[in-house]
């Protein structure tokens, strides 16, 4: 069996002897143009180029989760689309969210400046009643999420295309219940996939219908996110702040207002990193499953672009 790998930003020295050694009767090799063709390809924001040279896989597997930079190029129907199931980033993202809501939520930075200017200073506790936490997207990471955010007692509200059944989390599904579940949330976290669909849908109409006071945590894509939207809604006061971890041009560019924003919170695209041992051994347990003619999970629906 014929392995290639290919990353636009993961460490290859790493990933090769990782697949080499959980693959032991495969020949794995770094994708490099006119590589013979292989069974399959594992791969992190390829060029176009491997596909069009490898269109006969027999899967092509995104080293993470999302899978908006495969979408955005020609992929050929026959060959299936998997992506990373978890794979250690699920917790990651239960606790980088908790972080930013509970930080906001118990009001740790106005705590830190007190420290800094040496100020005893209580504050009047806030109630959680009063701090629903609305997530949009109950997929693999956001149902975790939603689960974790749940223990700490805070009402949880979820959003999805079809319906579910989340126990201790009210769900909303549908674009025409959106209106619905952001009346009821006051902070609000993004774990979506970045489709067509789903772009700028953190606009300002969907911003303004967020409870008065709201809080806006982003870990999915930039562009979910309009960012002027965002930063007039803080102005205004409607938003008291966010946290947000992926942006539209990444690196955030120096001179983005976000960077500077007081009432915003930026971090390098690090919420959920991709665990390299966790991920290959995932991917290496699909590609003997698939070997042995079963299902797997992760499997992307090419056509609605997730
Ligand atoms: P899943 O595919 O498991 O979940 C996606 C969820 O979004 C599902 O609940 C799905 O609904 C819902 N959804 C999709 N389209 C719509 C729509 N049009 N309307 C309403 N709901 C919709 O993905 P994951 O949970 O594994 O990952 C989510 C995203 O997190 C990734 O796509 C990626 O962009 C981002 N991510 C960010 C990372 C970071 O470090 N910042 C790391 C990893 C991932 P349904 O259940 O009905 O299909
Ligand atoms: C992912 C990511 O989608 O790292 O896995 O953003």
């Amino acid at each position: 069996m014929r392995i290639v790998y290919f990353s636009a930003d993961q460490d290859a020295d790493q990933w090769l002897p990782g697949l080499r050694a959980a693959l032991p009767g495969a020949e794995v090799s770094l994708w490099t143009q006119g590589t013979a063709p292989a069974d399959y390809a594992v791969v992190w924001k390829p060029l176009q180029q491997l596909l069009d040279e490898q269109p006969h896989l027999k899967a092509l597997f995104n080293t993470g989760a999302g899978v908006d930079a495969l979408m955005a190029l020609n992929l050929s129907a026959g060959v299936p689309v998997i992506r990373l199931d978890d794979a250690g980033m699920a917790v990651q993202m239960a606790e980088y969210v908790c972080h930013a809501l509970i930080r906001h939520f118990r009001e740790f930075d106005a705590y830190e400046a007190d420290t800094r200017a040496g100020q005893w200073t209580y504050r009047k506790p806030r109630s959680r009643a009063d701090f629903p936490v609305g997530i949009l997207g109950l997929g693999v990471l956001g149902e975790r999420v939603a689960r974790a955010v749940a223990q700490f007692d805070f009402p949880v509200n979820g959003w999805s295309r079809s319906p579910k059944d989340v126990p201790g989390v009210q769900c909303y599904s549908g674009l025409e219940r959106l209106p619905d579940f952001l009346a009821a949330t006051r902070v609000l976290v993004c774990l979506l996939p970045l489709t067509r669909d789903t772009q700028d849908i953190m606009n300002q109409e969907n911003l303004s219908r967020l409870q008065s006071g709201a809080y806006v945590i982003n870990v999915a894509r930039g562009a979910h996110l309009v960012d002027e939207d965002l930063l007039a809604l803080l102005d205004s006061g409607h938003l008291a702040g966010a946290t947000l971890d992926v942006f539209r041009t990444e690196p955030l560019p120096a001179e983005h207002p976000f960077w500077k924003h007081p009432k915003v919170t930026v971090t390098p695209h690090t919420s959920a990193r991709t665990l390299r041992s966790e991920s290959i051994a995932q991917i290496a347990g699909k590609i003997v499953a698939l070997e042995r003619g079963e299902m797997v999970a992760g499997r992307v629906e090419l056509g609605r672009g997730y």
